[in-house]
């Protein structure tokens, strides 16, 4: 099976990490193939990144179809474009964020999301209202680390994201944690075992979620609003996006 994981943000080396987290999951016989747009915003860290971002993610899903990959995962923690990616996708595409959540809410009543910057924090209640899983989120915590800090060694970037998640449950009496970054993609095992909570990654959990709904035989629903778009001419810039 090939799963084509997306970075909508245009950070290579971010791409290449988030690669290497899928394939740290990924079963015997599915070929990760891990991308990110020519175009767009270097991080996405607001409303107007991830709406800039949608277009290039987009064209990504339309290059995986046309090499026909099995299923797709949108690797930022917004879940930008995902029901627009679905429309035009035959197989599943899965959001980190709702991957996420949903996996925390199945081993853990109470799950805290722990993010980057705190003008983020609410994409992400938004996200967990949208499924269903605010009931489940008990807190939002930012550590008001830049997207591109994340990986940045002179940062004290894992010291923070740790001192959060601890604060998380001590103060919040957090279960479990979802990462809210797909940058945050290799820390969930070591964080884990520092915590002693679960710690979920949304790329690891969309590629597993991947995984066994193309192992069920099933794709995206074609019957009603997924359905694909309707034919005609964009003007512009974009019309090499019409449908
Ligand atoms: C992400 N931004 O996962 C989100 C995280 C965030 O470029 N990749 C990004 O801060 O919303």
């Amino acid at each position: 099976m090939r799963i084509q994981v997306i970075n909508p943000n245009t950070s290579a080396h971010m791409t290449d990490a988030i690669g290497d987290a899928a394939r740290a999951v990924a079963g015997p016989g599915t070929e990760i193939l891990a991308v990110n747009p020519a175009d767009g915003p270097p991080s996405i860290e607001g409303h107007y990144d991830e709406a800039m971002a949608v277009p290039g993610m987009l064209a990504k899903v339309h290059d995986g179809e046309q090499a026909g990959v099995d299923g797709h995962v949108i690797a930022c923690f917004g879940d930008p474009g995902l029901m627009a990616a679905r429309e035009v996708a035959a197989g599943p595409v899965i959001g980190i964020a709702e991957a996420a959540m949903h996996m925390a809410s199945l081993i853990a009543p109470r799950f805290a999301v722990v993010t980057t910057l705190d003008r983020t924090r609410i994409i992400a209640a938004h996200l967990a209202e949208q499924y269903g899983m605010a009931r489940h989120c008990c807190a939002i915590r930012a550590t008001e680390i830049a997207v591109l800090e994340l990986d940045d060694p002179a940062s004290d970037a894992r010291a923070r994201i740790t001192a959060e998640c601890r604060a998380a449950i001590e103060q919040d009496r957090a279960e479990a944690l979802v990462l809210g970054c797909a940058g945050m993609a290799d820390l969930p095992r070591a964080l884990s075992d520092e915590l002693g909570v679960p710690v979920i990654d949304g790329v690891g959990a969309a590629v597993k979620l991947v995984e066994s709904l193309v192992g069920m035989g099933l794709g995206t629903s074609k019957a009603g609003d997924l359905a694909y778009p309707v034919a005609k001419t964009y003007t512009g810039d974009l019309g090499r996006f019409s449908p």
